[in-house]
């Protein structure tokens, strides 16, 4: 019986990606194979054992497919080839054999949201009004007629300029939330929801573990395409993201589809709220199992602009997002991904004589909250943001469109010294391996700068020293895999306000103490909880226990053994 056409009791059986942790993979900088400066496949499977040996449960693969790379992957050109840059098919499937025979799945980058605009399907589409493929995206004359009247409506795309490209062709615009290279599909065409269906069974077959789903709420459009307001234009992604029809089609996706296997899927929810997430992860209603939301990676970023956060904003965000996915959902947890600054410079202290204590506070926050964790590329190394010089340092598509749209209302050094702090490019310097050169990610030149740090921050080094970032990931992915009250205990923050400790109680038996800041601290614990021990903690730790109190050198944490008394 698949599972959809049933209540799923709070008893069903736990599936298997509830316990499991995820290593997110940027295919481009992860290894580079033949020394073309580009990650590839080849180089993912030689360094399969870096994820086993750091106990990954399941990968998420970056989109791997054939793109000619306007978005580095996320413009498909087609679902069923691998990019020539990545490697063969065969090179395809001798790593996801490499993943198996390690006991680890794969899931893969699903983006259906749009293609890029040199699929066959965009080629003919565009060919004429009445070609067969011309619904297949979605094509509207101009506002008054179709010459020159300007685009349909007023949406802004997320890569600069409007969301309309008038095609000369015929005249008409075609809708694009991105990058101009990124038409949007048109999901009410059932033509394309079964083209979407059976490329997604063409990977399932093969034996990938399910998908990660590139921007998936974007896929039902507003009817009508109405005008944005102000302040609609200002956030334009809580539109996009709530199409009427989008719970009609998972739900048909997952009918179609991801009934007949066993998978993990994990709906990219930009613009989704909390409440309005819950309900496409309620595991009653047969349609997502995690969404990865932008609450607390965007809590401090305006558009372009970086703002600031405080402790107590993100505590109370934490708290936020357990209390709303209620009894039938799940949570994903992670602090970084492809698309956002590296965490340690993010939230924590990428000074070089505190970055590593301050990445292990912040993985075992994500390795600790309620969840499905979920790990980037590097964050097990504490991997911080890199020093680009100048805009033309970044490859980012999205730095140079917002820079556009900005045309000089702001100036260069404002915009850059934002776009260094949060660009995405940041999440994408390569890969740190050893401290030779370009990181031992490539022989040759990488696509795209090495962080100068790389002799200080890298596997190799790390690999050796037992109180480094990554062993201190390794033993805490172990110590988790025993844990209960970690793996499905509840939630609790014992103290919401504190500026500087972030303490949480996880199930009956556990405590997690964490200091976000370099001044050691005396935190006591509320007098209800007797303290049995200290069962999880950096070596250098003071953890001492005097009763209630913990005391907690900069940038360290614990796990406390405790009962309530
Ligand atoms: O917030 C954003 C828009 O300004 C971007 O970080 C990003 O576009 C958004 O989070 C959606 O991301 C996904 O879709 C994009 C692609 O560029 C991102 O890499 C992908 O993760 C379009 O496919
Ligand atoms: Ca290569």
């Amino acid at each position: 019986m698949s599972r959809d056409d049933r209540q799923t009791p709070l008893d069903a059986p736990r599936p298997w990606w509830k316990d499991a942790v995820v290593y997110q993979i940027y295919p481009r900088s992860f290894m580079d194979s033949n020394g073309d400066g580009i990650g590839d496949i080849p180089g993912i499977t030689a360094r399969l054992d870096h994820l086993k040996d750091l106990g990954v449960d399941v990968v998420w693969l970056s989109p791997h497919f054939d793109s000619p790379n306007a978005d580095n992957g996320y413009d498909v050109r087609d679902y069923r080839k691998v990019m020539a840059r990545f490697g063969t098919m065969a090179d395809f499937d001798t790593m996801l054999a490499g993943m198996m025979a390690r006991g680890m799945r794969l899931i893969i980058d699903l983006v259906v949201n749009h293609t890029s605009d040199e699929h066959a399907w965009f080629v003919e589409s565009r060919k004429s009004r009445d070609n067969p493929y011309r619904d297949y995206y979605i094509w509207r004359d101009g506002k008054e007629g179709s010459q020159g009247g300007g685009p349909p409506n007023n949406y802004p795309a997320f890569f600069g300029g409007p969301a309309w490209t008038q095609d000369a062709a015929t005249g008409q615009y075609y809708l694009h939330y991105f990058a101009a290279k990124q038409p949007d599909l048109n999901w009410e065409n059932p033509e394309v929801r079964a083209e979407v269906y059976d490329l997604m069974r063409f990977w399932l077959d093969k034996g990938v573990s399910g998908f990660r789903m590139d921007v998936i709420p974007f896929i039902a459009k507003q009817p009508g395409l109405p005008d944005l307001t102000p302040a609609q234009r200002r956030a334009p992604q809580f539109v996009y993201a709530s199409g009427p029809r989008l719970h009609d089609h998972l739900r048909e996706m997952r009918r179609e589809v991801l009934a007949h296997y066993d998978t993990l899927t994990v709906g990219e929810a930009f613009g989704v709220p909390p409440d309005a997430a819950r309900d496409l992860i309620d595991s009653r209603r047969g349609e997502l199992d995690l969404v990865i939301n932008f609450d607390i990676v965007r809590m401090d970023i305006d558009g372009w602009r970086k703002t600031s956060w405080t402790l107590p904003r993100l505590k109370a965000l934490y708290s936020q997002l357990d209390a709303a996915v209620g009894p039938y959902g799940w949570n994903t947890q992670f602090l970084s991904n492809h698309d956002n600054p590296r965490s340690v410079s993010h939230f924590g202290d990428d000074d070089p004589a505190w970055v590593e204590r301050s990445a292990k506070v912040l993985n075992t926050l994500i390795l600790t909250q309620r969840g499905t964790p979920f790990l980037y590329q590097g964050e097990e190394l504490g991997m911080t943001n890199s020093p680009f010089e100048s805009l033309d340092d970044f490859d980012d598509l999205e730095v140079a469109g917002r820079w556009r749209d900005l045309a000089g209302r702001v100036s260069e050094a404002e915009y850059l010294a934002n776009a260094r702090a949060m660009g995405r490019d940041n999440a994408r310097t390569p890969m740190q391996w050893t401290a030779g050169p370009h990181g031992g990610f490539t022989t040759g030149k990488p696509w795209l700068a090495v962080n100068p740090n790389a002799a200080a921050i890298n596997a190799q080094d790390q690999a050796a020293r037992p109180d480094s970032v990554l062993n201190h990931c390794r033993a805490l992915i172990a110590w988790r895999r025993g844990s209960a009250d970690l793996r499905d205990g509840t939630y609790e923050d014992l103290d919401p306000e504190h500026e500087q400790v972030f303490a949480y109680r996880r199930g009956a038996g556990l405590v997690v103490v964490l200091n976000f800041g370099r001044e050691t601290v005396r935190y006591a614990l509320p007098g209800r909880l007797t303290v049995d021990g200290v069962v999880f903690g950096e070596a250098e730790v003071e953890g001492q226990v005097e009763g209630q109190v913990v005391t907690l050198a900069g940038w360290t944490s614990v796990i406390l053994a405790v009962r309530t008394a």
